[in-house]
């Protein structure tokens, strides 16, 4: 299949002022939308233009060796982004609401435990990369960090919710303070959306 950007929920401006709209756009439409060009090539240079995003990146290991880095770079730049939109929202919550909040208090003792394992676990991630809560495969939640656009799913996780914490996420409003840009993060954080993940 040919990949194309999804559809944003939300206008480039709606996430303001925590996330500047001179960001957004150029991450989605510069960023996000050169993954996805990039996966389709890769896609068509592996003959794999039959597989959906999850068989791509949980069959990385069979590509044709000549694909791989990039089905994983860009296959995982695509999925990852995609999340990353979904995980945001102009009407954020704060927090988990329902069978998510009792499984995050089950695991964590509190929201506020999560959110500091959470922000704790995105601020010590060294580099280029993503801050995930996961599902494990046997429905217990978890707090991973993944490098550069290594997928989730690639892992045999489910994702719930993300932070971006690539410098180009947040570089244009937040500079080096990848601290603030965390902070801001919370406002937006589409904790609707989570639930739906975890199901
Ligand atoms: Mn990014």
């Amino acid at each position: 299949m040919t990949f194309e950007l999804p559809k944003l929920a939300y206008g480039f401006n709606e996430l303001e002022p925590h996330y500047d709209g001179a960001t957004v756009e150029i991450h989605y439409s510069k960023h996000h939308a050169a993954y996805t060009a990039n996966l389709n090539k890769a896609v068509e240079a592996a003959g794999w233009q039959n597989k959906t995003i999850t068989e791509i990146l949980t069959s990385l290991e069979s590509a044709p060796e000549s694909q791989r880095t990039a089905l994983r770079n860009h296959g995982g730049g695509y999925s990852n982004h995609c999340l990353f939109w979904e995980s945001l929202t102009p009407k954020g919550t704060g927090k988990a609401a329902g069978e998510l909040a009792k499984a995050i208090d089950a695991k964590w003792g509190s929201f506020d435990s999560f959110a500091e394992a959470f922000t704790a676990k995105a601020m010590a991630h060294f580099g280029s990369g993503w801050a995930w809560l996961v599902k494990t495969k046997t429905g217990e939640l978890d707090i991973v960090d993944t490098h550069d656009q290594i997928s989730p799913i690639s892992l045999s996780l489910i994702p719930i919710i993300v932070i971006d914490v690539w410098e180009h996420a947040y570089y244009l409003k937040y500079k080096n303070v990848r601290a603030d840009w965390i902070k801001a993060w919370w406002n937006i954080a589409n904790w609707e959306k989570a639930g739906e993940r975890f199901g």
